[in-house]
């Protein structure tokens, strides 16, 4: 997918992030921006405003967890699909999750990532990164049936 020199531009760039903050921003901005997907997300607690979900801290606590696990994904850039195969059943078998959401959180992320690295992220990043997060969506994807 990626040569060996764009998958270290991608990764030198992704350890610049503070994972932390951009998973709480990215997953509360997904539920703020596209609030039918809330629905996987009620026993949370308050989401009843943009405020309310922003503050969330099992919101804030979930988005670093899942980006956490895209962290790891990326050091899988040659096999994503094995990578993310366990994680694509839960998310088919167990959690219901229609994959079109995968690609909204890349899309969410990706501003995210913009806004606080917006001088790290260069155009050159920005399409590996396009690049990387369409892949993590396909696998994740991938088991669905
Ligand atoms: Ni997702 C749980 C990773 C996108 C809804 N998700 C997880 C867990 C990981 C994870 C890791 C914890 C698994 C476990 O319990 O072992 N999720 C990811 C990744 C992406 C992603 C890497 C995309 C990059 N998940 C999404 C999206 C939605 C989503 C887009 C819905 C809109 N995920 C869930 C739900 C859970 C979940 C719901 C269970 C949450 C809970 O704690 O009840």
């Amino acid at each position: 997918m990626l040569t060996a020199e764009e998958k270290a531009a991608v990764t030198g760039f992704w350890g610049k992030v503070d994972v932390d903050v951009v998973g709480a921003q990215a997953l509360g901005r997904l539920l703020v921006v596209y609030p039918w997907t809330q629905r996987f997300f009620q026993h949370f607690g308050n989401l009843s405003s943009a405020g309310a979900v922003m503050n969330n801290p099992k919101v804030k606590a979930h988005g670093k967890r899942v980006l956490d696990a895209f962290t790891q994904g990326l050091k899988h850039l040659d096999d994503l699909k094995g990578a993310f195969a366990q994680l694509s059943g839960l998310h088919c078998n167990k959690l219901h999750v229609n994959p079109q959401n995968f690609r909204l959180l890349g899309n969410v992320l990706a501003l995210v990532v913009a806004r606080n690295f917006g001088g790290q992220f260069t155009p050159n990043v920005q399409a590996l990164f396009q690049k990387v997060v369409a892949g993590v969506a396909n696998a994740l994807a991938h088991k669905y049936h």
